[in-house]
């Protein structure tokens, strides 16, 4: 069966998919939109989610399997509201769950939750983790065993209101025009995954020049959705710029960057916001993402898809139309 650029999951409004392999088998964490008409804004009360699904594949010839919740809001005693998207990882004989949620003070922390298996269930940390703030986690464990979580989002996500080191909600939506534009941010994982190793540490993107990128420069500078993955010693750093709504992707030769602006990996899909995870799986690279069809085009009704992904002799990406 040809599964290439079709929805995977039919059943139920899927977004934000993480793909990872474990033990030779494919599995997607994926965060659930619910079947609710709250109206769309800046604070994204639209994305109104209260538990993840986990998804696993054999091989890439046939539909996803559901797993069913792994991890649902009444299990988070810190978290209220919008569990957006999720990601995990594996180290030290254990799973690790990466996901955001808003704190009893309405700002997005990031949780971890264990497992001894992939497909959970997960249980969640008493407290986000210290010194934790915005959406979107992804872990990268290097070759060296140091881990990292990269982290970050732009106006629902909050990460503009941190720019000063603490939460500031009277700072403006972003940054305008030719300052340099806001980047992810990285910290190191301490050796138990469950806690910061140092600061989080803003990552900086660069034009062909070593510029950085600005603010002003929608259709490159950084929004949301980060992902970081390695290919022959070079690392992959690539994001959704948000109102542009493209996928793009830099590269760099250290997992705290700078990373060198690349090109687009894939154009708009149906509905706001752009997602995406790259894995390889069988021998093949694939990027998995979500666009809005399965709703007809409706922001917040999501549907995770998957496509093949090429790499060029020069190190770069061939890019995807949707
Ligand atoms: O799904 C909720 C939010 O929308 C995610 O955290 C963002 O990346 C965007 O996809």
């Amino acid at each position: 069966m040809d599964i290439m650029r079709k929805p995977l999951v039919a059943h139920i409004y899927t977004a934000d998919p993480s793909a990872r392999v474990f033990e030779g088998r494919l599995y997607i964490y994926t965060s659930h939109d619910l079947d609710h008409d709250n109206p769309n804004d800046d604070s994204g009360d639209q994305y109104d989610m209260v538990d993840f699904h986990v998804f696993s594949m054999a091989d890439m010839q046939s539909l996803p399997v559901d797993h069913g919740p792994i991890l649902h809001l009444d299990d988070v005693p810190w978290a209220t509201k919008q569990m957006w998207a999720p990601d995990a990882t594996f180290k030290n004989d254990t799973y690790y769950f990466y996901f955001p949620a808003k704190d009893h003070e309405g700002h997005f922390r990031i949780g971890v939750a264990t497992s001894p298996t992939p497909t959970g269930p997960f249980v969640a940390q008493p407290s986000f983790i210290p010194g934790s703030f915005s959406i979107d986690p992804c872990p990268l464990v290097d070759d060296d065993g140091q881990a990292y979580l990269y982290f970050g989002g732009l106006w629902g996500g909050q990460l503009q209101h941190w720019q000063t080191g603490t939460f500031d909600p009277t700072v403006a939506p972003e940054p305008k025009g030719d300052v340099p534009a806001l980047g992810p941010r990285v910290a190191k994982l301490s050796a138990d995954m469950l806690t910061f190793d140092g600061p989080a540490v803003e990552v900086s993107i660069v034009d062909e020049e070593g510029q950085p990128l600005l603010a002003g420069d929608h259709d490159r500078r950084y929004f949301e959705g980060v992902w970081m993955h390695k290919v022959n010693g070079v690392y992959y750093l690539s994001y959704s710029t948000g109102d542009t709504h493209f996928i793009v992707y830099a590269t760099g030769d250290s997992p705290t960057g700078p990373f060198v602006y690349r090109g687009r990996l894939m154009n708009p899909v149906v509905g706001w916001t752009t997602q995406h995870s790259i894995v390889e799986f069988q021998g093949r690279w694939y990027m998995f993402y979500h666009d809005a069809s399965l709703s007809g085009g409706i922001n917040n009704k999501r549907c995770i898809k998957v496509a093949a992904l090429f790499y060029t002799a020069d190190g770069g990406i061939e890019p995807l139309e949707p």
